[in-house]
């Protein structure tokens, strides 16, 4: 069976499903955006789980514990800088939300809450980011049950309301 997709409007930090997402950067250095707020919710031990990981490239995943967050583990996506889309970005976000299903599967996790990568800081186009979010997460492994995609603002959460309706 396929996971189940939704969207929520809210702060990812709060959430209680076994894994949530960071849109992280390829040092896994606290940052600001999302990155900043995990960061500040999981608390200290984070940093030095990420140090200890060294990094990852652009399109890859890796998880650590979630520490003080509800969530049990965190895994850190690093999503593509916006170029203008001819730079691999489309290639490159994808494999990001791949990766962050592979990576929640190999933690045991069944339950899954992203951001909406790189659509912030990283400057993305939120529509066709929302398309490769919510395509990649319909052919989410067998073992993950839920995706939710939890949405900072409005316009972000229109945009997938409409994603998730329209096919
Ligand atoms: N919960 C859910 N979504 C959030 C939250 C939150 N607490 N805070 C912000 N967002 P961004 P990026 C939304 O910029 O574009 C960082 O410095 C935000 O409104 O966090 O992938 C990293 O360290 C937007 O919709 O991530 C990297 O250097 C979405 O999360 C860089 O920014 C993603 O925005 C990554 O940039």
């Amino acid at each position: 069976m396929s996971a189940r997709l939704e969207a929520v409007l809210g702060d990812i930090t709060g959430e209680t499903v076994d894994a949530i997402v960071n849109a992280a950067n390829p040092q896994l250095a606290a940052g600001a955006g999302v990155c900043g707020a995990i960061f500040a919710a999981a608390g200290h031990e984070l940093v030095e789980a990420c140090a200890a990981l060294g990094g990852a490239p652009t399109g890859e995943a890796l998880a650590t514990p979630g520490f003080d967050l509800p969530a049990r583990w965190i895994v850190h996506a690093v999503g593509p800088v916006w170029f203008g889309g001819d730079q691999g970005e489309p290639e490159l976000l994808a494999s990001a939300y791949r990766r962050s299903l592979d990576v929640a599967v190999e933690v045991g996790a069944t339950s899954v809450a992203f951001p909406a990568i790189s659509t912030g800081i990283y400057g993305y186009p939120l529509e066709p980011a929302t398309r490769i979010a919510v395509a990649t997460c319909r052919t989410a492994p067998p073992e993950i049950d839920l995706v939710r995609f939890v949405c900072f603002d409005a316009e972000t959460h229109g945009a997938y309301e409409r994603e998730l309706t329209a096919t």
